[in-house]
């Protein structure tokens, strides 16, 4: 009887909360009036004091009012959370095959005992028992069935990190979801509770560690003063099995040291460095290590001095590597010089393979030009082999919309990890080639950008959140589907409804072509406003700009066509890849359609695959997108039924925001395109809206936090 009226009043109590969601518990809402869907555990059993078993407790008591009673293994369904040297579940499994799976893989699995039911979540380190919680929540929230259950896993990544783009006065570079959420002038005496979420969060999704502050990074964050508020966030993180990682800025031994240079090679710049590593080390034993951006965009860095980046980051290097951390070397590169931008890193990069220390990790993103809405990946990946690299992928939407459109992002990074870079012939993906199977290193690493601040719902879209997931849980197993992330995503943010669901996966699995193609389609890239990257200004020219900032240089356009010619006669970046991938990009008829006109400059009267010209194929694709965007507004009006009225009126507002941004690109595009094609657009598409000249003349005062 209790039971019943625990549960009734557990409804009520939700359907409250229902009516008031504002999406700060993200996916880790740990709602249920579905007991149907809660399996019919009677105990708990485990390590004594187990972080994990504790963080299972707290979220069953969520879901049922309760707290499972701890006891020994007994009649009923116990759960059983231990690492390998739990007495009970070294009975049951052997530790051989804890052992394959690491300190951060785990294993789930229902057995019998006698006529017990036993589940149990097994790991070798507590940092795989979380994960396996979590795991094992996952299943509950998303109403999977639990009675037979053989799961073993291991990530993908050994480090799977985030990057905070946010500066210490607390604006965040590229961040569209408010101020960011660490509070350095109140640390180190006012602890926000924000921090434990943020570590909770990211735990449940298998992200281990986070970089602070932006790759812009100030000198400040290594004094005293500043290493004391990072020690604080340390603390708190540590127990959700994350570390701590900073940005640093190449001058700081001159800056914050007072030395005369930052020469690597100078005997007390490296004495500096040393010093300041065993300074964080006593505060921060378990310090993951630093990122640095050097010798790019106007940051400092070992070339000021004559020096290699090997010389800049191996300096660094040897001062961490006696306490066991690592540096994140940035490779993006690119010098206002007459070589095309998409090249640089590569010329810079290829020639320094190997010339690295073994706790260096170049960090490249996916492609070679600035996380545009589709790129080729960029051929440093497959070509970089002695040194470990890895992978940077921009979870916030800098150049998808920011935090006004909906965008999921997984497809764009299956896109990605599964490009074939043929380095080791077929089948060598970016995944494989990253990850250690082709190219065995000492660490493996993965970065996300992060699209989090201060907002209530952390990221600005409630729908952005699912790209923070989908960061996370791709970097733990990248052969997860984008579809299976998000079928998981939904369910635990909104709902296990299947009217919801179905139509809301079709709209996020489409979201990114859209944006695609009514922002940039068929290899077009980089037709930006200047400078803050929100809406088209492909005509931007800016007198005495960098070319390589402004939109013409990208796209071409002129009367005999559009697009970069990066072939063997114009730019030869198709050269930096691997045959047949260089062959394939260098020949227009072999060229995939989706990236024509990055690698070709291409006339209007092209013939595509589809029989209609160029021309007529841009129309059709930004007419597609903007159709797009109108669907997924009656996708969403359609499931208000299911949603709660705070999130439903939220997403619905934000995807008229875009319905009407998808026109503005069209139109833009559409009419400046049409100066230089001198072409009809074809007359089955919606026509312009705006006049070319009124769209030239916008230009939006949008706060860029530098
Ligand atoms: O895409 C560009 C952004 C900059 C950013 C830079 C980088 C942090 O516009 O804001 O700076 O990339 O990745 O370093």
């Amino acid at each position: 009887m209790r039971r019943i009226f625990c549960i009734i009043w557990l409804c009520i109590v939700s359907i409250g909360v229902i009516n008031a969601e504002d999406g700060s518990r993200l996916w880790l809402r740990f709602q249920s009036c579905n007991t149907a869907t809660l399996p019919n555990f009677t105990a708990i059993n485990g390590n004594k004091g187990s972080f994990a078993l504790q963080q299972f407790q707290e979220a069953w008591s969520l879901m049922t009012g309760n707290n499972l009673p701890e006891r020994n293994l007994s009649a009923g369904h116990t759960l059983l959370i231990g690492t390998s040297k739990n007495r009970e579940i070294k009975k049951v499994v052997k530790a051989k095959e804890l052992k394959e799976l690491g300190t951060e893989g785990y294993i789930i699995r229902t057995v019998m005992q006698g006529n017990k039911m036993v589940t149990l979540v097994a790991s070798l380190g507590e940092g795989g028992l979380l994960y396996g919680v979590y795991h094992l929540l996952r299943l509950i929230q998303t109403g999977t069935d639990l009675l037979s259950l053989q799961i073993s896993e291991k990530p993908s990544y050994d480090i799977r990190i985030l990057n905070h783009w946010d500066n210490l006065n607390g604006t965040v570079e590229r961040g569209y979801a408010g101020y960011s959420i660490w509070q350095w002038d109140k640390l180190p005496e006012v602890i926000s509770p924000r921090y434990k979420e943020y570590a909770r969060a990211n735990a449940s999704i298998g992200i281990n560690g986070t970089v602070l502050n932006n790759v812009n990074a100030s000198p400040d964050i290594l004094t005293t003063s500043y290493l004391q508020k990072v020690k604080i966030i340390a603390d708190i993180l540590r127990p959700y099995h994350i570390k701590v990682y900073l940005s640093v800025n190449f001058s700081s031994p001159k800056i914050v040291g007072g030395l005369s240079d930052s020469d690597p090679l100078n005997p007390q710049v490296q004495k500096w460095w040393h010093e300041k590593a065993t300074e964080i080390y006593r505060l921060i034993p378990d310090f993951g290590g630093f990122l640095v951006k050097a010798n790019s965009e106007g940051q400092p860095g070992p070339m000021d001095y004559g020096r290699t980046h090997s010389d800049g980051a191996n300096m660094l290097a040897d001062a961490l590597k006696p306490y066991g951390g690592i540096v994140m070397w940035r490779a993006f590169v690119y010098n206002p010089s007459p070589e095309d931008r998409a090249k640089q890193a590569y010329l810079e990069f290829k020639p320094l393979d190997g010339a690295f220390r073994n706790n260096v990790i170049i960090q490249v993103k996916n492609g070679p030009v600035d996380f545009q809405p589709r790129e080729p990946f960029s051929p440093l990946f497959g070509a970089i082999q002695q040194t470990a690299i890895m992978p940077e992928l921009q979870i916030t939407q800098e150049y998808l919309g920011f935090s006004n459109h909906l965008v999921f992002l997984a497809p764009q990074w299956k896109e990605f990890l599964e490009s074939d870079t043929h380095c080791k012939g077929e089948n060598s993906t970016v995944a494989k080639s990253t990850d250690g199977t082709i190219y065995p290193h000492t660490h493996s690493a993965i970065a996300g950008v992060a699209n989090i601040g201060l907002d209530t719902n952390w990221c600005g879209h409630h729908f952005a959140q699912a790209n923070w997931y989908a960061f996370g849980r791709l970097a733990w197993d990248h052969t997860l589907t984008a579809e299976e992330i998000a079928t998981e995503w939904i369910r635990m943010t909104f709902s296990n409804e299947p009217k919801f669901e179905k139509p809301v996966k079709e709209m996020m699995l489409q979201s990114w072509e859209t944006a695609v193609d009514y922002m940039m389609p068929l290899g077009l890239h980089h037709i930006f406003a200047w400078d803050h990257h929100y809406g088209p200004e492909p005509w931007c020219n800016i007198p005495g700009a960098r070319a390589d900032w402004l939109p013409p240089y990208y796209h071409n356009a002129g009367t005999d066509g559009i697009g970069f010619d990066r072939t063997t006669t114009g730019s030869d970046a198709v050269s930096q890849y691997y045959s047949p991938l260089r062959e394939q990009f260098n020949n227009l008829e072999s060229c995939p359609e989706e990236l024509l006109l990055w690698f070709h400059h291409v006339p209007w009267n092209h013939s595509m695959k589809n029989g209609r010209t160029l021309w007529e194929e841009l129309c059709y694709r930004y007419d597609g997108g903007v159709q797009r965007v109108r669907e997924f507004q009656k996708i969403w009006d359609r499931v208000e039924p299911f949603v709660d009225s705070d999130r439903f009126r939220h997403v619905q507002s934000r995807l008229r925001i875009q319905s009407r941004d998808a026109v503005w690109w069209k139109d833009a595009c559409l009419l400046y395109f049409q100066t230089f094609s001198k072409k009809p657009i074809p007359y089955d598409i919606e026509r312009p809206v705006h006049e070319l000249e009124e769209l030239q003349q916008i230009k939006l005062e949008l706060k860029h936090h530098n």
